[in-house]
């Protein structure tokens, strides 16, 4: 029989062998805020150099295997550069991963895209939508990443209730054009760019219009879009009981939506919601895409997503060590403290020995981010690139 150390062992392994954590294109560009940008040297300028970054992580971490490609950084040419694509993934071992159309930064869209007043652009949007639902389906990617960014900044100057109509009508049409083996993930976001109302503001928004526009759509949760103090994890597990939750973009925020480096300021929150997804069935976790989607304006890049992954495993494995079985018995009992102790003492666990034995049984470098300082790569993409980032010519992604 084994003891209660070697059942947690096993189930830390069997977590670390199933984690899989998609990694974003954009994470590797430069990026930065409203306020300006901090060009670094060795930041990816062309979607090879961010298949090439994203491999070094994979081959470091053994956890992702897909990248998630921007629709308008990553295939310009549409449709027409998927051969490319197809040809990164055989180049560098990694595959394209869930694909986001871009509906935010075009001028024509400045009062919105699926929700704009005008019908003209509201089938623009549309049309880039079937496009990116296309590239989808020419890669083999499952997921349809949508993050509508539309809204208004002052009361009064748009009909929310009209623009709800809108969304529904495109969202609709978009969901028809899946094939069998893709889905269309709705994102939401309390707001910014958008100031006063943002048009899918909260779970529930996006649960409804995921419901109405038909099976194949779910619900993205992006931890960075929440309001401060909001129970994520307690819309976790509706969603789950609802089948609705497509998956995660993971990050960690201060005060917004900060595209921090995952459990950097609140790492508890993330073992919690690990928690939720370990406490569902094998089939709900397999249909939960988890993705990575921070912007790493002053950290190395290649660096920032190294520790993003290395700190999820060690969440991931954290919230494993949880006796699921006894916290059940504890809750049912309302044991309070004894349940509590059982639940938190996982977290408290230092976790990083236990990950370190499985990385080096999987062949992978028990410290990831050591390896990478030893390996020459950041030194030798900064040698590479350096020019093409020199002054603010560093391109957006
Ligand atoms: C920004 C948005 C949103 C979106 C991401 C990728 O806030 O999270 O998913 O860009 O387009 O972070
Ligand atoms: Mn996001
Ligand atoms: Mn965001």
């Amino acid at each position: 029989m084994p003891s209660n150390a070697e059942r947690a062992s096993e189930r830390v392994w069997t977590a670390l062998d199933e984690f899989r954590i998609e990694l974003p294109s954009w994470g590797f560009s430069n990026t930065g805020t409203r306020f300006g940008k901090f060009v670094q040297a060795a930041a990816a300028t062309t979607v090879e150099e961010k298949f090439c970054d994203a491999a070094q992580v994979h081959a470091l971490t053994g956890a992702s295997p897909t990248v998630a490609l921007h629709v308008l950084w990553d295939l310009p040419g549409g449709s027409s550069d998927v051969p490319a694509i197809k040809a990164l993934e055989k180049q560098y071992g990694v595959k394209a991963g869930s694909i986001n159309p871009n509906l935010f930064q075009d001028q024509e869209y400045k009062y919105g895209s699926i929700a704009n007043p005008s019908s003209d652009i509201r089938q623009r949007a549309l049309t880039h939508l079937l496009d990116s639902v296309e590239i989808g389906h020419a890669l083999g990617s499952r997921d349809l990443s949508l993050w509508i960014a539309d809204g208004s900044n002052y009361p009064g100057t748009q009909s929310i209730r009209n623009r709800i109509g809108w969304m529904e009508e495109v969202l609709a049409t978009t969901h028809a054009a899946l094939n069998e083996n893709q889905r269309m993930l709705v994102e939401y976001k309390p707001f910014e760019p958008c100031f006063y109302h943002t048009d899918i503001a909260d779970w529930g928004m996006a649960l409804e219009l995921a419901r109405r526009a038909g099976p194949k759509a779910k619900v993205l949760v992006d931890t960075g879009h929440h309001y401060q103090g909001t129970n994520i994890e307690q819309i976790v597990a509706w969603l789950l009981h609802l089948g609705a939750l497509g998956g995660f973009h993971f990050n960690d925020r201060k005060y917004a939506d900060d595209d921090l480096t995952l459990g950097s300021i609140d790492p508890y929150q993330v073992f919690r919601i690990f928690h939720e997804i370990l406490n569902a069935s094998p089939e709900e976790r397999t249909s939960i895409a988890f993705m990575i989607d921070q912007s790493h304006n002053l950290k190395g890049k290649v660096k920032a997503m190294i520790q993003t992954v290395v700190t999820a495993q060690e969440l991931y494995a954290k919230a494993a060590l949880v006796d699921r079985e006894l916290l059940a018995q504890l809750q049912q009992g309302c044991a309070l403290v004894e349940a509590e102790e059982c639940f938190r003492t996982a977290f408290w666990q230092d976790v990083r020995p236990i990950v370190r034995e499985w990385r080096q049984a999987r062949g992978l470098p028990a410290d990831p981010l050591k390896a990478l300082a030893e390996s020459g790569y950041i030194e030798k993409i900064t040698r590479e690139r350096a020019s093409r980032n020199s002054g603010a010519a560093g391109s957006y992604a």
